[in-house]
């Protein structure tokens, strides 16, 4: 039954789509514009292009939360040669090339300090603060934000963040499969200018793994009530200080907040060691794995031939 299923959905492919999921195509500053890791041609140039945007294998999710793609995507927990310049308080916009207006769901940047070098940085040790993280707000998801405002999302590097390599995790996560959450992570490796001092403080920091361990998304069709999302309140910084985690301050869990903000965030098990949910064989066949035996750069631009739940 599941490998007729399987061979049912390998064939589906054969039908040809116009796109396939997206990912970040562009990453701008208030400098420069720079082109992402395109993981349908940079692999295949000569040379291969050193971009600020880590690796990642195909436009299709990480399904895993508690293993190590999910800090970066698969094979982005090691770094580039390359990081953009970007001062301390300006925004960072990523731009994604495509989305299908099907995948709803969350929208999230993080951001972690490289220890001084990105390009030996494993970011699945890493421990992350928040930047922004919108869900689901009168109505509309924040997915459905980004595609209306061009496919572009921007973030802000807090004012009075010490200057340093960082990296910025930029996420949508696709819910619409229910019980099934797609994950779509992508790493950029920024150089943050300035002359701040701030250091975020525990109250703010997750590891990734962990933030989604044991996170159950809600059925977005069904009794939808709205998304809580998981994670630290997003961060703030003293003036300059590293100010120590204040218990007092630490932001009360949260009803069905939309946006999560500093005051609304909940405070959800940050490194829990519960083993993430698994899923159903049926939403997880088609995972953008490469799986069928055609050409894995053809099948993930022919799966939107499928119903959303499938893909
Ligand atoms: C970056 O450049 C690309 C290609 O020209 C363009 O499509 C995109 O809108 C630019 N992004 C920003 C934020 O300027
Ligand atoms: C909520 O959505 C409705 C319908 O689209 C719109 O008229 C209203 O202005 C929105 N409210 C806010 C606070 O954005
Ligand atoms: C990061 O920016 C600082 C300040 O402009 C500069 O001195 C340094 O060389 C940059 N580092 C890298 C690796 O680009
Ligand atoms: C950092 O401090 C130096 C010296 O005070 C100043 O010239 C420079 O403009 C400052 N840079 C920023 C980004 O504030
Ligand atoms: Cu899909």
């Amino acid at each position: 039954m599941a490998f007729d299923l399987f061979i049912a959905l390998c064939l589906a492919f054969l039908v040809p789509v116009a796109h396939g999921h997206g990912f970040v195509h562009f990453v701008a500053n208030s400098g420069q514009n720079y082109t992402g890791w395109n993981p349908f041609v940079d692999p295949y140039a000569q040379p291969v292009p050193s971009r600020v945007v880590r690796k990642i294998p195909s436009d299709g999710p990480v399904a895993d939360v508690s293993g190590p793609d999910i800090a970066c995507n698969t094979g982005g927990e090691t770094g580039t040669s390359v990081l953009a310049d970007t001062p301390a308080g300006s925004g960072v916009t990523f731009q994604w090339v495509y989305w299908p207006s099907d995948h709803l769901g969350p929208v999230s940047t993080y951001m972690t300090s490289c220890n001084d070098d990105c390009s030996s940085f494993d970011a699945s040790s890493a421990k992350w603060f928040k930047l922004d993280a919108d869900g689901y707000d009168n109505g509309t998801f924040a997915s459905q934000k980004l595609m209306d405002n061009n496919f572009q999302w921007t973030s802000t590097i807090p004012a009075a963040l010490a200057p340093g390599q960082y990296l910025m995790r930029h996420e949508i996560i696709a819910l619409h499969s229910t019980g099934d959450p797609q994950y779509y992570p992508s790493c950029t490796q920024v150089n943050v200018t300035g002359n701040g001092s701030g250091v975020p403080s525990d109250q703010y920091l997750v590891a990734i793994p962990g933030l989604y361990n044991g996170v159950q998304w809600p059925d977005i069709y069904n009794n939808f009530q709205g998304l809580t999302l998981p994670g630290p309140p997003v961060v703030e910084l003293g003036q300059g200080s590293t100010a120590s985690a204040d218990p007092s301050s630490t932001a009360p869990s949260s009803t069905s907040a939309s946006r999560t903000t500093a005051s609304s965030a909940s405070q959800t098990t940050a490194i829990s060691s519960v083993p993430a949910a698994s899923s159903t064989p049926l939403s997880s066949a088609p995972k953008s794995t490469g799986q069928c035996s055609l050409s894995r750069k053809r099948a993930l631009g022919r799966r939107h031939s499928l119903p959303a739940r499938f893909h």
